[in-house]
């Protein structure tokens, strides 16, 4: 008797959410990004970062996270969890980069949540969150996708894969400069803002919701439960965003770390 009134509970609670589902996506109702990655997705991995360090913090920073600039930064520790937190502090100057925690993903469509945060001693903020395909690093700079760049008053959406990380692209605006008294030609300059959009944003010191996700040609990016921006471009499409990448040239926190597959 038990079982089946839990089995009816169930029932019942699994078409509510459905129907709360179908609501949140009707015609003209705000989009939720977090709702369609986990109604559709596979979570491939996820992180409260409730643990001491499994790594060394340099390269290895445990759970499957590395620094990619952890070779460069002379040994400096850029990474630490704390309070159940992971905490970036990126050594710029030292490593000539600015740091680059990554995480493997592996999707064409899906996306991470996360929550961020700016903490209160950090100046010029810049959160960078996207997706990296070292596979192709023989077209395009490291495998530079796309990424949303978080900061004080914007976010950026950016396609970098077809855009300035592309070594075509790259050598177009070396020659372009070399024949231009080295000024970057006006014609390369507006192809490269049509592979990016920025929109407002007010930034602060407080804990954020994110979830950035791309969906065929189009990359959204949602803060605290709000579309902010979705923009199509074709560098989106790439099959394989094999990692979830963090970037930052100064400090940010990060907690609940979640990665969907939807196909
Ligand atoms: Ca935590």
């Amino acid at each position: 008797m038990k079982t089946v009134a839990r089995w009816l509970g169930s029932t019942a609670l699994s078409g509510l959410v459905s129907s709360v589902t179908l609501l949140a996506a009707g015609p003209g109702a705000p989009r939720d990004d977090l709702v369609w990655l986990k109604s559709q997705g596979t979570l491939l991995f996820e992180d409260s970062f409730e643990r001491e360090e499994t790594g060394t913090g340099l390269k290895d920073i445990g759970n499957g996270w590395e620094n990619a600039t952890a070779d460069r930064a002379k040994g400096i520790k850029q990474a630490d969890l704390d309070q159940g937190i992971l905490k970036v502090n990126s050594a710029t100057k030292e490593a000539g980069h600015m740091s680059h925690i990554h995480h493997d993903a592996g999707f064409r469509n899906g996306g991470v949540y996360l929550r961020f945060r700016f903490p209160e001693s950090a100046k010029g903020v810049r959160l960078q969150v996207g997706f990296v395909d070292r596979e192709v690093s023989s077209s395009i700079h490291a495998g530079h996708l796309c990424y949303a760049f978080v900061s004080e008053d914007s976010v950026l959406l950016k396609d970098s894969g077809t855009g300035f990380h592309s070594l075509a692209i790259q050598k177009r605006i070396e020659e372009g400069k070399k024949a231009n008294s080295g000024k970057m030609p006006e014609k390369i300059a507006a192809f490269l803002k049509s592979k990016e959009v920025t929109v407002p944003w007010k930034g602060d010191r407080e804990w954020h919701d994110l979830v950035l996700v791309t969906d065929g040609d189009a990359m959204r990016l949602s803060i605290d439960g709000k579309l902010l921006k979705e923009f199509r471009s074709e560098g989106f499409a790439h099959p394989a965003k094999r990692w979830v990448s963090l970037l930052s040239a100064n400090s940010f926190w990060v907690d609940d770390v979640k990665v969907w597959k939807v196909n």
